[in-house]
């Protein structure tokens, strides 16, 4: 008899989780293939995990980055800032400051080691769980913070959730709320940018969740006709809100392997890993200028936080499921590693954290003074007239005039 299959998380609250055999057979020690690899001679990539720092922290196999110490700091550095950016944000988004948060604890190593292994003429079109690009590549805090509060200095001028930020001096391209868009639109931004025979690549994130939708399809299949330059980022981090992967259809395979069904070579790497993120950056990036066209990489990660302030995962899976993760907190990960390599201390790392706590606090206190979502200035109410069209429509010139402004 027909029997319809429906995904379940191996671990639901109150159970104890134990991730140990999850990697069980899994290649963990792949070779660096040649920048014009086919696809089908990487199916092992798709389906292993490209990792450069092991269990104990020491370096091993073919994927060793060459990657300067004061870049490796500044990953540090970056991912420390990041994830106090996100703590202090969350607080004051329960005290009232802001309508709504969402932090990307446990994923840094992402955004910020791909934002270093990129070039700043290379064009992100991220999802809104890659902060740390923005703070990688220096976009004011003051500047993030005033658009989280909706205040009168907000560059969205109230009108966007918080965290769908825009940079476009900074080539980072508007956070749309529609899951998934970003991904044809960075495969079409990087179709004009080979068009054009310029040397820029794009790079685009979507969720685990996200890759269930038509965009992804979409993008993949345009990407793989055009070659075009284009890192395709899943950021698989188990969960997409409450559904875990397997609903995306992440059980039994990878979603790196489905780049090979679309003729793009799919990795796999251990989103944990600096070291691992950055090398295989390098490598798509550096296919994707040489016209050899996109790379499909997976990010095995975990969501260590909730999804945003409106969820409650302790509701959906063990409370403390991210302690078993087996591949750690990116940041101590990295930490150990430099400490380990002799360019970093504790006591260092202490007067960081110390001054990155102070220089979010100093640039909440001045985007506060700007207002917040329950005091001070807003935007002008005619404002959400503004931008939209060149010349509004009737209908807009009749609400305009129905409210009187
Ligand atoms: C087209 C669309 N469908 C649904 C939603 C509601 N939604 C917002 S976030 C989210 C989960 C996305 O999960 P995933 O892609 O794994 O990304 P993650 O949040 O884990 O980074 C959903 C369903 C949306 N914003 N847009
Ligand atoms: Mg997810």
């Amino acid at each position: 008899m027909n029997k319809l299959k429906i995904p379940a998380p191996k671990y639901r609250p109150g159970d104890a989780p134990n991730f140990e055999n999850m990697m069980v057979g899994v290649n963990q020690n792949l070779s660096k293939p040649n920048i014009d690899s086919a696809p089908l001679d990487m199916m092992d990539h798709a389906l292993g995990l490209v990792r450069v720092l092991n269990d104990e922290g020491e370096l091993y196999g073919e994927w060793i980055p060459d990657i300067s110490d004061d870049e490796l700091l500044k990953g540090l550095s970056d991912m420390v800032i990041t994830r106090i950016y996100d703590d202090r944000m969350q607080v004051m988004q329960r005290v009232g400051k802001m309508s709504f948060y969402l932090k990307c604890t446990g994923e840094e190593a992402i955004a910020v080691a791909q934002t270093a292994a990129l070039e700043d003429q290379d064009m992100c079109f991220a999802s809104y769980r890659q902060q740390g690009i923005l703070i990688a590549r220096g976009f004011p805090l003051l500047t993030m913070m005033n658009h989280c509060l909706s205040n009168s200095q907000d560059i969205c001028k109230g009108r966007q959730l918080p965290i769908m930020y825009t940079w476009s001096e900074g080539n980072y391209f508007t956070i749309s709320g529609n899951l998934g868009t970003q991904f044809p639109q960075a495969v079409g931004w990087a179709m004009a940018s080979a068009y054009k025979g310029e040397s820029a690549v794009a790079s685009t994130w979507i969720g685990d969740g996200t890759t269930a939708t038509n965009d992804f399809h979409q993008g993949m299949t345009f990407a793989s006709v055009y070659k075009a330059p284009a890192l395709l980022n899943v950021v698989n981090n188990q969960w997409a809100i409450s559904s875990f992967q397997g609903f995306a259809a992440g059980e039994g395979t990878t979603f790196a392997s489905r780049g090979i069904g679309y003729g793009i070579p799919g990795i796999r790497l251990d989103g944990n890993d600096f070291l691992a993120v950055y090398a295989v950056t390098k490598w798509a990036a550096e296919r994707a200028r040489a016209g050899h066209g996109s790379t499909l990489i997976e990010h095995f990660t975990y969501r260590a936080a909730a999804h945003s302030t409106s969820d409650d995962p302790s509701k959906y899976r063990p409370e403390n499921e991210q302690e078993f993760w087996p591949f750690g907190d990116p940041i101590d990960r990295l930490k150990a590693y430099v400490i380990k390599k002799g360019i970093w201390s504790e006591k260092k790392h202490e007067a960081l954290v110390k001054e990155h706590t102070k220089t979010v606090f100093d640039a909440y206190k001045k985007a506060e003074s700007y207002g917040t979502l329950s005091s001070g200035d807003r935007p002008e109410v005619s404002t959400i007239f503004e931008d939209i069209f060149e010349q509004p429509t009737n209908t807009l010139r009749r609400q305009r005039q129905e409210l009187g402004i």
